[in-house]
């Protein structure tokens, strides 16, 4: 497997949904955290609807930062298409997928990038092994991404203690033989995990912070949404348990 070292590339993906209120602050945060490194950063919005009240905040402000900012029209509309949008218009060697609700710790960006550097193919954002920490948000659903998260973890031995946390840095590669069936929601990043830890991909964790949103509104409806991520939890518990993971070195 082709390995990468020194500075990567990165796309950073913001998938967005009404987010007028709160993409000034994010982008502004991102760029505070990311100016003073050599990467080759540039950030990508991914909206789906022409009249998104996102839109013309980013342009008032696209040309205040040190990465470029890129609107892009998600065709199919829904949160999982707008990551599948994303990834294949990103033309860095590393894609990155953030919120625009001010939920994802860019301090620890830096981190995040250097370690993908190191040649892993998902470095995780993990607000569940030690030094990570989730501020705020309904305690039914902390509870139960937690429970998921640390239960993957010793049941499969996945490499990071918070699966369905959407922050996460990819290598680009990775999706080139790699077919998605998620269509509605967030549950695409656990697909996209379960599937490159049963190809033998690399994957690590860096502890990170998650704050609930202060602005806008949320769209993520936990009752729907509980049968899609549980799809994947199961498919990657059965992967790993009767089929076993590939031997070190005989990754795709
Ligand atoms: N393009 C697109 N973006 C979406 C859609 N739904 C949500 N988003 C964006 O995806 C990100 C996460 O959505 P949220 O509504 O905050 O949901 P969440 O972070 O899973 O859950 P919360 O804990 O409620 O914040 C935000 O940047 C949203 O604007 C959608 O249908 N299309
Ligand atoms: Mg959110």
């Amino acid at each position: 497997m082709k390995r990468t070292s020194g500075h990567i590339s990165l796309d950073i993906i913001i998938p967005v949904y009404n987010e007028g209120e709160c993409i000034e602050e994010t982008l502004a945060s991102l760029n505070k955290h990311v100016q003073k490194l050599l990467n080759r950063i540039q950030v990508n919005i991914i909206y789906d609807f022409d009249r998104d009240n996102t839109i013309p905040v980013v342009k008032k402000v696209k040309n205040r930062y040190s990465f470029k900012v890129n609107l892009i029209k998600n065709r199919k509309g829904g949160f999982a298409n707008a990551l599948k949008t994303g990834f294949k218009t990103a033309r860095s060697d590393y894609v990155m997928v953030s919120m625009a609700d001010m939920s994802d710790d860019y301090e620890k960006l830096p981190q995040m990038i250097s370690k993908a550097g190191r040649g892993y193919d998902i470095v995780c954002g993990s607000r569940y092994m030690k030094g990570g920490k989730m501020i705020g948000g309904p305690v039914f659903k902390k509870f139960l991404s937690r429970l998921s998260g640390v239960s993957l973890y010793y049941l499969t031995g996945l490499p990071t203690h918070d699966a369905t946390n959407s922050y996460k840095i990819y290598r680009k590669a990775i999706f080139q033989k790699m077919k998605l069936q998620s269509e509605g929601g967030s549950e695409i990043g656990l697909e996209i995990l379960a599937k490159a830890y049963i190809t033998g991909y690399r994957i690590t964790e860096v502890p990170t912070r998650w704050w609930d949103r202060t602005k806008g509104e949320s769209k993520f409806k936990l009752m729907k949404w509980i049968p899609k991520y549980l799809r994947w939890y199961i498919f990657l518990i059965m992967m790993v348990w009767f089929k076993g993971l590939p031997k070190k070195g005989k990754q795709a």
